[in-house]
């Protein structure tokens, strides 16, 4: 039964060993096929190891796809409504366990407490919003254009889903793509980020206490290459998600179009602020601190660039990084710590690597740049908030993704240069507008190249009901989050029911 064994990963830790998680296939816990395992360690403290986890194979994929097709054939037939109540019931008892899952959230992944707190609720949120689904999921009931003859669509699920999902929101995200899944009546594959297992874990443990049977959700944990890729090219998956970078995108959909999978790829962002002289200053500067430095910068949707009309440009910048360089860096635990960790070792370097491009390019650095690694620091990836200004539109830092706490500054004349810079990148996610001018609000609206556009709020703080994703080469077209995803996990079956007794040829026989 699902809900014992989840509840009791089958070694338990002591004091002094951490946990053992096994994979999650069929209900059961299963060694990898390869026998070796990965430490999912503190990025804050190092030495605090969090779990571990199986570093697994091809074997363990097709396992996991095997369990989630033997689980569809019943799965499907189950009432949406009844999925639904499941998903309801998880949401009640994520909303028991949120603090605790905060906790381990944030020792497995850094961001400060009531960041990973947010993280569960969206979970929470995402799981009420398809709660509700599985008492809609409308399809269009129209007219025949025939006599006697009844025409109407309904949804129905794909099949066995792969997800692959990032550590930056490690049960957020898994929310948005595991739920609408398994309300459209799919069953599902997950390989987490080998940062960030364990809040996968505590999600799915919460949707199988909740009552999803076995086999209808099964983890698989590990590395890209070995997990991700027998992912894509399994071919009973039928439909693959992916949240991760641009380069990765470009492999995963590639190779998932050769066997014809539905692929839904949420990518990379340089997500544009755009601040003009009549805004209130004391709000932008609030929203760019957050956009920029929330979750370590680690953030999809991150304030990365920061456009700023020339009448505000020189108090912007001033105020700005005076704020920039207090913000508390440290443990996430602590409730005073503003800005985490890097994620892990590489991303730091990243980051570092990025500080060095920008100079070289000649952009200045007004704050930060260093890592940080004396006292308590020395133990984790910490760096200080960096701000660069006067940085030009076409320095890299202007147009790359950097995934971490730097911030590019740049000015523009007026709303129109704005906006020229702010779309003359291969990105397009989310950006934002800060002025007290409805008309200069509704034509960013209109002009802005992203998938999300907000006015007086910074880029970040997507709520899980509107369309998530982005343009140009932040996705392929599709949205998480609402409606979008229930259309994507799942497939339109057109019905036509012809009660006239006799054959009625469309587009032929055409009624007087
Ligand atoms: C991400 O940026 O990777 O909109 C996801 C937000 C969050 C989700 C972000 N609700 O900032």
């Amino acid at each position: 039964m699902a809900t014992d064994t989840l509840t009791a990963p089958t070694i338990m830790g002591t004091a002094s060993r951490p946990k053992v998680y096994k994979n999650f296939i069929d209900g059961e816990w299963v060694e990898s096929s390869t026998g070796e395992t990965f430490e999912d360690r503190n990025p804050a403290d190092t030495r605090d190891v969090v779990a571990i986890f199986q570093k697994s194979g091809k074997a363990d994929v097709d396992a996991a796809v095997d369990a989630a097709k033997r689980a569809f054939a019943k799965w499907r037939l189950v009432p949406a409504p009844r999925r639904a109540e499941m998903i309801y019931g998880a949401a009640e008892l994520l909303i028991e366990r949120k603090e605790e899952y905060a906790r381990d959230m944030t020792r497995e992944m850094g961001k400060v407490l009531k960041e990973t707190r947010g993280d569960v609720q969206e979970a929470i949120d995402s799981a009420y919003y398809n709660a509700g689904e599985g008492r809609r999921m409308f399809g269009p009931t129209t007219p025949s254009e025939l006599p006697n003859k009844f025409a109407m669509a309904v949804r129905t699920p794909i099949g066995v889903c792969g997800m692959i999902t990032p550590w930056n929101f490690p049960m957020a995200i898994p929310s948005w793509k595991l739920l609408p899944a398994l309300v459209c009546g799919n069953t599902c594959v997950i390989k987490p980020a080998q940062d960030t297992p364990l809040s996968t874990f505590n999600l799915v443990r919460s949707l199988a206490d909740a009552g999803v049977p076995r086999g209808v959700i099964n983890i698989v944990t590990g590395f890209g290459s070995a997990v991700g890729t027998p992912m894509t090219e399994h071919p009973d998956i039928r439909a693959i998600s992916l949240t991760g970078s641009t380069e990765v995108g470009r492999i995963v959909g590639t190779s998932a179009a050769k066997s014809f999978k539905h692929c839904s790829l949420e990518l990379g962002g340089k997500n544009p602020m755009i601040v003009l002289d009549d805004a209130n200053l004391d709000l932008a500067i609030e929203g760019g601190l957050w956009g920029g430095f929330g979750t370590t910068g680690q953030r999809c949707t991150a304030t990365s660039r920061i456009i700023v009309q020339k009448g505000v440009y020189g108090e912007f910048i001033e105020r700005y990084v005076e704020r920039a360089k207090r913000l508390k860096v440290g443990n996430g635990l602590d409730e005073s710590t503003d800005m985490g960790p890097a994620i892990n070792e590489s991303q730091l370097n990243t980051d570092l690597k990025y500080v060095e491009i920008a100079r070289s390019e000649g952009a200045k650095l007004k704050c930060g740049g260093n890592r940080l690694d004396k006292g308590d620091f020395q133990y984790g990836y910490f760096m200080e908030p960096t701000v660069f200004v006067d940085v030009d539109p076409k320095m890299r830092i202007a147009r790359e993704e950097v995934f971490g706490p730097v911030v590019a500054i740049m000015a523009c004349e007026n709303l129109e240069n704005a906006i020229e810079i702010a779309n003359d990148i291969e990105y397009g996610l989310s950006s934002s507008l800060y002025t007290r001018d409805v008309n200069k609000a509704f034509s960013a609206i209109r002009d802005l190249e992203a998938g999300i556009t907000y006015i007086n709020a910074p880029t970040i703080g997507a709520e899980v009901h509107l369309p998530f994703g982005g343009v140009k080469a932040t996705g392929n077209g599709h949205r998480e989050g609402g409606i979008g995803a229930i259309d994507f996990y799942s497939e339109w079956k057109s019905v036509y029911v012809d009660y006239s007794d006799r054959l009625q040829k469309a587009q032929i026989d055409r009624p007087e």
